[in-house]
């Protein structure tokens, strides 16, 4: 029995180029389909700008509901940008040009990882087709960004792919929902496996695969679950064949795939709550199972036949997803949820949004808090498994308030990840769970995925940038940035 974190366990922090990079048209970089995604708020969705074929110009939902009437998007259309509208990503907190100061202060604080993800049209600007170019602008970019975090012995965990399409192959192939993505993507890992052999030892596939629908996230055109599951299929095959290009390239590293996994329970004994939870959650397992075991498990047949999915293969899809299993799964855990018979199943969610537990506090955007719920998670992932996992992403979405001199007492910010952390080391030292490493998300404050804002903080680190994208964008370090640099320095026993 393990009776702490193992010497090499791998503390650090996660970001995401669409919310932290910006300079989305500098250095070569091509648009994507984050690039098109408006601001919005806890009751303003997200909305995607739009040109339709005869040059009208439209908005459409960030999150489509699934419905083809309401949610798809003609052939011909492309995204636009509206210079009236203000798009977050478009500089984001601007990694870009911060990058050595930010990486200095993740070194400050003692990080052995550093999770980031690569914007795919800054290494192919229209997605790596056939006879593209990869921008070397873009390459060296992320090289120094390897660099600079090898100066203070961070290891780069990067993501390939995170919300983002490259904007010609949304326009072109339809996205993900066109195999033509899978030959693109494949091109941009190679190269990029290639150029930072030396620098990256830790990589992720998809980000969060469980949950990506329609236009902003895969680029595809309609949003209804047969797209999507087909889209879907196209991951994992193009997933698969990373795993074995990675393995070819860089013998000795380890690449994962990257669920959103946070926990359901079932409300209560009452057999059809249990089992419907147990079933309900195979709408997010289903995809590591799949991932990890290297085949769609014997639900599939009934879970795509009540969606009425037929899910189209090629001659040897299957061999690809066998033979390539990936290394460890990587997950993002926030709160827990419950299910129970009357729930409405909302086919965006990917097996993720139960009702609210009344047994845990929330947050200020009603996500409960519930840390025995990733201890719960990490068992149910590891016995199921018995390969590494990795929590990729935890944390507290908050309204920080700063003094006068941008300092945040984030007291309850501590409280969150001491109570993670206890937990988390319950499940390594008592349950056995292997367990590769904690990047708590949005370790520098960022813009928020769900909403586009800036508000919803989550950093150990300050940026002072507001919802409209005006600030200084000086960093500030808050009170949880020395607490996580003492957990680190005692590989989580002072807490
Ligand atoms: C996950 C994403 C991240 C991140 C996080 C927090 O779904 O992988 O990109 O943003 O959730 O969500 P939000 O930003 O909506 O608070």
């Amino acid at each position: 029995m393990k009776k702490t974190f193992p010497e090499n366990f791998l503390w650090g922090g996660a970001t995401a180029a669409n919310q932290y990079e910006g300079g989305y048209n500098e250095g070569g970089r091509g648009l994507a389909t984050s690039d098109f995604i408006t601001n919005g708020s806890a009751d303003r969705p997200r909305k995607i700008t739009i040109r339709l074929k005869d040059g009208t110009k439209t908005m459409v939902n960030r999150r489509p509901t699934g419905d083809p009437k309401i949610d798809t998007i003609p052939e011909g259309t492309s995204g636009y940008i509206d210079e009236n509208v203000y798009y977050p990503s478009h500089n984001a907190v601007d990694f870009y040009h911060h990058y050595k100061e930010d990486i200095a202060l993740f070194g400050e604080m003692g990080f052995k990882c550093f999770r980031l993800s690569l914007s795919w049209s800054r290494i192919f600007p229209k997605g790596g087709i056939e006879g593209e170019q990869p921008n070397e602008e873009g390459l060296k970019f992320y090289e120094d960004v390897f660099k600079e975090c090898k100066k203070y012995n961070i290891e780069p965990l990067v993501t390939l792919y995170h919300f983002e399409t490259p904007a010609y192959l949304a326009e072109h192939f339809n996205g993900w929902g066109g195999r033509e993505t899978i030959d693109c993507f494949l091109r941009m890992c190679k190269e990029v496996f290639t150029r930072y052999k030396d620098l990256v030892k830790y990589w992720i596939t998809i980000n969060e695969i469980n949950v990506l629908n329609g236009y902003a996230f895969m680029g595809t055109r309609e949003a209804t679950a047969q797209v999507r599951y087909q889209a879907k299929h196209h991951m994992f095959v193009a997933s698969a064949l990373a795993n074995k290009l990675c393995h070819e390239i860089i013998p000795d590293a380890k690449i994962g795939c990257m669920v959103a996994l946070s926990c359901i329970y079932p409300k209560d004994c009452k057999p059809e709550n249990a089992f419907g939870a147990l079933d309900y959650r195979r709408g997010a397992l289903i995809y590591s199972d799949i991932m990890m075991r290297g085949y769609y498990p014997s639900y599939s047949g009934h879970f795509f036949e009540e969606m009425g999915v037929t899910i189209k293969k090629e001659p040897g899809d299957d061999e690809i997803i066998k033979a390539y299993p990936s290394d460890f799964l990587a997950f993002s855990y926030y709160r827990s949820s419950v299910y129970h018979t009357e729930i409405v199943q909302n086919t965006d969610t990917g097996g993720q949004m139960g009702d609210v537990n009344p047994f845990v506090e929330k947050t200020e955007w009603g996500w409960a808090i519930d840390p025995v719920g990733l201890r719960y998670t990490l068992s149910e992932l590891y016995d199921r498994y018995q390969k590494p996992l990795f929590i990729v992403e935890n944390g507290m979405g908050t309204i920080d308030k700063p003094d006068e001199n941008g300092y945040v007492e984030d007291d309850y910010r501590i409280q969150y990840f001491r109570d993670h952390i206890v937990e988390m080391k319950k499940a390594v030292t008592l349950d056995g769970v292997d367990l590769m490493g904690y990047t708590p998300w949005g370790c520098i404050d960022l813009v928020s995925a769900g909403t586009g804002e800036m508000k919803k903080r989550y950093g150990f680190i300050y940026v002072d940038m507001d919802d409209e994208g005006n600030g200084t964008l000086k960093r500030t370090k808050k009170k949880s940035f020395d607490w996580y640099k003492k957990v680190i320095a005692t590989n989580g026993e002072d807490l």
